[in-house]
């Protein structure tokens, strides 16, 4: 065995990747561009989040959202119809974004610019999966993450490193804590708090809209901050 050569390959795509995502952060600043990650599980509510999201902050900044999936253009065309500009990213099969992928969306947005104006927000809706997407920095300025009632508030004691790496951790789909009974917010506040100390948690409901402003008002902060920077 000794003479086999063993070659850490996925620490160096990790380390890799992390280079690239600070050299986007770099050009991300210049262009005066904040970029958000969202991530979540499928089918947890993050186009529809999306949707209210563009309608608080439109009036207020220029937003434009790359939709990754591994097939379709459903939420990209969701997203058009909100009147913001987006593109689709097929990721061949991939369950996540890496910085390298992230770029090549973010040119494209760029080429768009000239009509547009300059991006102020852009939003890139990672691929559904409480696991990849949290491994790969995208060269995000922020990472927030949904989870919805119906998933349990058990998610954070079995998917760590997803609640560990977020700014802010969207409880979606309040509406539906009737009929989800054994969904205590209390048990899921302590849960992100063991992974994550630091987590803003915000409770809402993209379906009838209750502690949207909340998440605008954090969002609008946020990208505030990281240009008085
Ligand atoms: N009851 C309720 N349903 C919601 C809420 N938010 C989203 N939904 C529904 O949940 C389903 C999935 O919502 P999407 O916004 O498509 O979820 P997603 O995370 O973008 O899904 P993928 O992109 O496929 O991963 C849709 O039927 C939405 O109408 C909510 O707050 N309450
Ligand atoms: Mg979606």
């Amino acid at each position: 065995m000794s003479d086999v050569r063993v070659i850490e390959v996925k620490e160096s795509v990790f380390a890799d990747n992390d280079r690239k995502a600070d050299e986007l952060r770099e050009e991300l600043r210049e262009r005066g561009t904040f970029l958000l990650n969202l991530m979540s599980s499928p089918g947890s509510g993050k186009t529809t989040t999306l949707s209210r999201t563009i309608a608080a902050l439109k009036d207020e900044m220029s937003i434009a959202v790359m939709e990754a999936d591994i097939d379709s253009d459903v939420d990209t065309r969701t997203i058009l119809g909100t009147g913001a500009r987006a593109i689709q990213l097929h990721t061949g099969g991939m369950c996540h974004l890496d910085a390298y992928m992230t770029e090549q969306g973010l040119n494209e947005l760029f080429c768009d610019e000239d009509g547009a104006g300059r991006t102020d927000l852009a939003i890139l809706e990672n691929v559904g999966n409480l696991v990849c997407p949290a491994e790969f920095d995208t060269g995000a300025s922020a990472n927030a993450m949904i989870l919805s009632v119906p998933e349990g508030d058990d998610k954070p004691l079995k998917y760590p490193l997803m609640f560990s790496v977020c700014d802010v951790v969207l409880v979606n789909k309040i509406d539906a804590l009737p009929v989800f009974d054994t969904f205590s917010m209390e048990r899921v506040r302590e849960n992100i708090l063991m992974r994550n100390p630091n987590a803003t948690i915000i409770p809402m409901s993209a379906k009838t809209g209750e502690g949207i402003d909340v998440w605008a008002d954090w969002l609008r902060a946020r990208v505030a901050a990281w240009k008085q920077a």
